[in-house]
């Protein structure tokens, strides 16, 4: 049985469900225990992050970790590509999102509230969001997705995050203009079936979120 502890506005969890949901693996979600952010949870997974994976006795957090964990595992159907170089390109694009993209997005989660929001850091953040996207066009992609039609590694994180992207930029009135490689990418990736399953329940989440912190 694999568990997945998870909060519903994650989004690292819902980088990690859509891989399950890619792989077709069946798994239990679990909240935190004691909640996000308790002692409880963080005794249990070391920095209290997550989402966490357990499988056959195995705790693993991470969300990069424990994609290839289930690479290994399950292996079928495949989400790296068979020759050594491209599966190199498809790991180097993912860790783009999770060190470079993702994290400028999330500097502006905490602007969201306009009671709170600092016009010069939201300019700041808008500007470093620009800089990454425009980064993330030129990344080199071998077809509509990372690599070819079907969902790699890589395809996970990129379209939970620009859907978190949109929802901001809706509710802060960010007006950004995104390179056209990434709107083309945007659209072919949200016509995944699974990616398709997994924002219609994620982009509610994420967006109530985002209301909820503007107090709209
Ligand atoms: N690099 C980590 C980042 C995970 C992450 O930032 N998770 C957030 C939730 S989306 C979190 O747990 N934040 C609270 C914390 O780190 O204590 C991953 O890929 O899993």
């Amino acid at each position: 049985m694999l568990t997945l502890y998870a909060v519903p506005a994650s989004l690292y969890c819902a980088k990690t469900r859509l891989c399950l949901r890619a792989k077709s693996l069946v798994w239990r979600e679990v909240l935190p225990v004691g909640g996000y952010g308790s002692a409880e949870y963080a005794a249990q997974v070391p920095g209290g992050n997550l989402p966490a994976l357990e499988h056959e006795g195995m705790l693993l957090s991470d969300s990069e970790a424990i994609s290839e964990y289930l690479e290994e595992r399950f292996p079928q159907p495949a989400m790296l590509p068979a020759g050594i170089q491209d599966r190199a390109r498809i790991r180097s694009c993912s860790r783009f999102h999770d060190t470079r993209l993702e994290p400028a997005v999330r500097t502006l989660f905490d602007q969201v509230d306009p009671s709170g929001r600092d016009p010069e850091r939201v300019a700041l953040s808008r500007d470093a969001v620009v800089l990454r996207l425009d980064q993330f066009g030129q990344l080199p992609r071998h077809g509509p997705l990372m690599h070819g039609h079907g969902l790699t590694l890589a395809d996970c994180g990129f379209p939970i995050t620009l859907t978190v992207l949109r929802v901001l930029d809706d509710v802060m009135a960010l007006n950004l203009i995104w390179p056209g490689a990434i709107s083309n990418y945007y659209g072919a990736v949200r016509d995944n079936p699974f990616v398709a399953a997994e924002l219609e329940t994620y982009r509610p989440a994420i967006r109530a979120w985002a209301q909820r912190a503007a107090e709209l």
